[in-house]
């Protein structure tokens, strides 16, 4: 039963890694991204065409030079970049009916109603951050690329979602080797206006504030078997809930089928599981539900070596530190 501590940082251990402590500090990963920022590498569908290059640091630079409390200034996408949206948009929502979980199948006529979801348009982030904070405190922030797992989980404990605004490479429409709008929009979105995915999301962004290193992976690695690839019961039905599978046709299929193997979400065993990034997983986890999942990530979270707990104060949109867990 730890009274909260002030906010001295002397506080925490002085060998606790630097975290955010208030929304604006996140301003601080704006130009600290991974490969694909700025640079494309040799095998992306993009990387020979000098048009696509000479948009996409257009386009990021909106990312580069965002400021916290800002809207998330428009872009006006040509129409080639529409065209891709299209063929993506079209393929997926014939698939969603029968493979996205309820969460998502629930929200995706809102999205529609509210935000421009269509065919024929690409939404904008800011609208889109807008409805979210009106379902559930989420909010959109640009992004350039990648972010290191530190600092990209570290957003979600503050109900931020680090998002991309360019479009993969019209090439290939139904592939892509990195986060785009498409996987942003499509696969993300939908989910974070769900109270209890919202929840179990910062319950993971709670945990790596201040983590070390190896309790980074192990989160990193829980967010990608839920919030990229996971799988949730729905009766006697599997569901996909996970956006890359919501945002790839092919996985969004394979998935479901009888080849991959499932087993039970539990976050121990979830975190040291190897997983492949290039090619399909052969190994799922399914939530019973959002509300379980988050239960058993505390649990998992109060287990590592964090030697201080943290809550987020809505209200003054800054971290607290709480001094025994
Ligand atoms: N950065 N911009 C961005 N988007 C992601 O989805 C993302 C990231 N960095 C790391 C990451 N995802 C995950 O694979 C985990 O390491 C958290
Ligand atoms: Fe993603």
């Amino acid at each position: 039963t730890g009274g909260v501590a002030g906010a001295n940082a002397s506080d925490i251990p002085d060998s606790t890694p630097w975290f955010p402590r208030k929304m604006v500090d996140l301003d601080t990963f704006a130009d600290k991204v991974l490969e694909m920022g700025e640079e494309l590498s040799a095998d992306h569908p993009g990387a020979k065409d000098a048009v696509y290059r000479a948009r996409r640091s257009e386009i990021t630079n909106i990312a580069k030079t965002y400021k916290t409390g800002q809207p998330i200034p428009h872009v006006e996408y040509t129409a080639v970049e529409k065209e891709t949206w299209s063929t993506v948009f079209n393929k997926l929502i014939t698939m969603f009916p029968s493979y996205a979980c309820r969460e998502h199948q629930y929200v995706f006529p809102l999205l529609i109603q509210n935000c421009g979801y269509g065919p024929d348009h690409i939404p904008q982030l800011d609208g889109v951050s807008k409805f979210l904070k009106d379902c559930t405190g989420f909010t959109l922030r640009p992004v350039m690329g990648l972010l290191t797992s530190r600092d990209f989980l570290n957003g979600l404990a503050f109900r931020v979602f680090h998002s991309t605004q360019y479009i993969r490479h019209h090439s290939r429409p139904l592939y892509t080797p990195e986060p785009d709008v498409c996987h942003e929009l499509l696969g993300h979105v939908p989910l974070f206006a769900n109270p209890d995915f919202a929840d179990f999301s910062q319950e993971i962004g709670l945990a790596s504030l201040g983590a070390s290193d190896d309790d980074i992976e192990r989160l990193a690695t829980i967010y990608w078997f839920t919030v990229e690839f996971g799988i949730c019961r729905q009766g006697d039905q599997l569901r996909a809930y996970g956006a890359g599978l919501l945002s790839s046709f092919g996985e969004l299929e394979y998935c479901l089928s009888d080849k991959p193997e499932v087993r039970p979400f539990e976050p121990s065993k979830v975190a040291q599981q190897k997983y492949p990034i290039t090619e399909y997983q052969p190994v799922y986890f399914v939530a019973e539900s959002f509300k379980d999942a988050q239960m058993r990530v505390r649990e998992f979270a109060n287990s590592l070596s964090r030697p201080f707990s943290v809550r987020y104060n809505a209200y003054t949109e800054s971290i607290e530190i709480l001094d025994s867990k």
